[in-house]
């Protein structure tokens, strides 16, 4: 029973872009889940500011949104005493195995990428080596850490795919280095839709604002944006194919209260939609509350914030030097 206790926590690892505030999106299909697994795994939780990059961004702007995006994780109750949370580009390891990584990335694979394809549909001024590249930053970035597990979104699971593959075709040149991560499903990993678009993910870039909730809103924004919330022409509250908007507000109800569809059809069984989105935006509002308090403490904390930067840094990268020797060793590069 002893030894049991005592063997080694399964890794976990995640990122979060530091694009924008985080949307409820990022918060239910991601960090609401991350402070979960931290009583049960060993989690490390990283600020993707390099796979931001992909994107052009505003230098002063994105310094800021990184410094907030990591006291935001520590606002959704991510705990440094009990994970590794840290900025990639503080990890050198992350560029470096990239470049090693690529040189081992078929062109083939990479275009038949869906977030590729999205993204340069999307941002087709700056189609950049770095959005084709991106997959293979990620598999690094899991890589390095020698993940056990990688919580995914149904959006990620191409990569996570692709992780793995060029993981497996590295040990097979090379010889064991990596560990194969597998796909961690939350109980609770709900794709949360746009509210303006319920048939589109909700995003923390996106130009409409009343499409997202981002988990700094004040309660009367909240409230505003679920009230407009599309929905259809119908009155009731129940989950079927065809009702995008409203099954949207059901999952995000259902997670913010526990409840299964049937409990929340039951419900607000006999009354019309305006009373199920007061309910939606009152139960999100009351969720996010302490999260905006806790980070207006933080916003105050910087000298605290800046030691966490640094102690993350420096356990990944003893973390991440470990692995990152081996692959040097195995492709033939001398060791400084
Ligand atoms: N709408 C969503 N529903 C559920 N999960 C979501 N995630 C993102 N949007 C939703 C999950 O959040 C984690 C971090 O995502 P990211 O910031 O690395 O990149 P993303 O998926 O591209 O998120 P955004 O908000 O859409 O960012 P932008 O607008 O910059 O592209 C991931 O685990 C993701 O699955």
């Amino acid at each position: 029973m002893e030894e049991a206790k005592q063997e080694r926590k399964k890794r976990i690892l995640s990122g979060i872009q530091p694009t924008g505030v985080f949307t409820l999106g990022n918060y239910i299909g991601a960090i609401r889940n991350w402070k979960q697994m931290q009583e049960d795994y060993d989690c490390a939780y990283f600020i993707a500011d390099l796979h931001a990059l992909t994107v052009r961004q505003d230098p002063a702007e994105l310094r800021k949104r990184t410094r907030e995006a990591f006291a935001l994780l520590l606002a959704c109750g991510i705990d440094p005493e009990k994970s590794l949370v840290f900025i990639q580009s503080h990890v050198r390891a992350h560029a470096e195995l990239n470049w090693i990584l690529c040189c081992n990335a078929l062109f083939g694979d990479l275009g038949r990428m869906t977030q590729f394809k999205d993204k340069s549909a999307k941002h087709a001024d700056n189609i950049n080596a770095g959005l084709f590249t991106y997959p293979v930053l990620m598999a690094g970035d899991i890589l390095l850490y020698q993940a056990d597990y990688v919580p995914v979104g149904a959006d990620q699971k191409q990569h996570l795919e692709y992780t793995r593959d060029i993981a497996e075709r590295f040990n097979r040149i090379y010889g064991e280095v990596f560990k194969i991560p597998d796909a961690y499903i939350p109980k609770a990993g709900a794709r949360v839709m746009s509210l303006a678009d319920p048939t589109k993910k909700m995003s923390k870039s996106d130009e409409n604002p009343n499409g997202f909730i981002s988990i700094l809103d004040e309660p009367n924004v909240i409230m505003n944006k679920f009230k407009r919330a599309v929905t259809d022409s119908e009155t009731e509250v129940v989950y079927r194919e065809g009702k995008d908007g409203v099954n949207n507000l059901m999952t995000i109800y259902s997670v913010m209260t526990g409840q299964s569809f049937d409990e929340i059809e039951q419900e607000f069984r006999g009354h019309g939609y305006g009373d199920f989105k007061k309910a939606v935006g009152g139960a999100v509002a009351d969720e996010l509350q302490p999260i905006r308090d806790e980070f207006k403490r933080l916003a105050g904390e910087k000298a605290y914030l800046d030691g966490l930067f640094a102690r993350g840094a420096e356990t990944a990268e003893r973390i991440s030097q470990r692995t990152l020797t081996k692959v040097k060793k195995k492709v033939g590069l001398i060791l400084p």
